[in-house]
């Protein structure tokens, strides 16, 4: 765990959260600021800043979030109309929270970007 990352806190438990899926790899939860009906976190558990920080090995791990995503995504009953998955990088990628997530949006019709 990393001191001070909020999402290393939300993985120990430590943080009050909408937790809706935890697997020994991998975290998902309610985004506190939603900008679609489905709005979700998938996180490793292991703290990772940034795509930028991962290593060739957590290939598997990083596979494992967009199935997880998709599992989210048949439970939220947005998988038949479709969603997004989003990964923001770094400053000119919006990134806010330096710990890896996925970001699933769904439950209305998004536009581009
Ligand atoms: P990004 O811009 O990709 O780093 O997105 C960070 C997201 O994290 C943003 O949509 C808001 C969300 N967020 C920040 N702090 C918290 C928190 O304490 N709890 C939850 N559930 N979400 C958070």
């Amino acid at each position: 765990m990393t001191q001070n990352c909020i999402f290393c806190k939300i993985v120990a438990g430590e943080m009050p959260t909408t937790l809706l899926y935890q697997d020994e790899q991998v975290t998902a939860f309610r985004d506190i600021h939603p900008v679609a009906p489905t709005h979700i976190l998938i996180i490793p558990n292991r703290h990772i800043a940034s795509t930028n920080e991962a290593a060739p090995e957590d290939e598997a791990l990083l596979g494992h979030l967009i199935g997880v995503a998709r599992l989210l995504a048949e439970r939220e009953n947005i998988a038949a109309n479709g969603y997004r998955l989003v990964i923001n990088t770094g400053a000119d990628g919006g990134q806010v929270v330096f710990h890896l997530h996925l970001h699933l949006l769904g439950g209305r019709k998004l536009v581009h970007p």
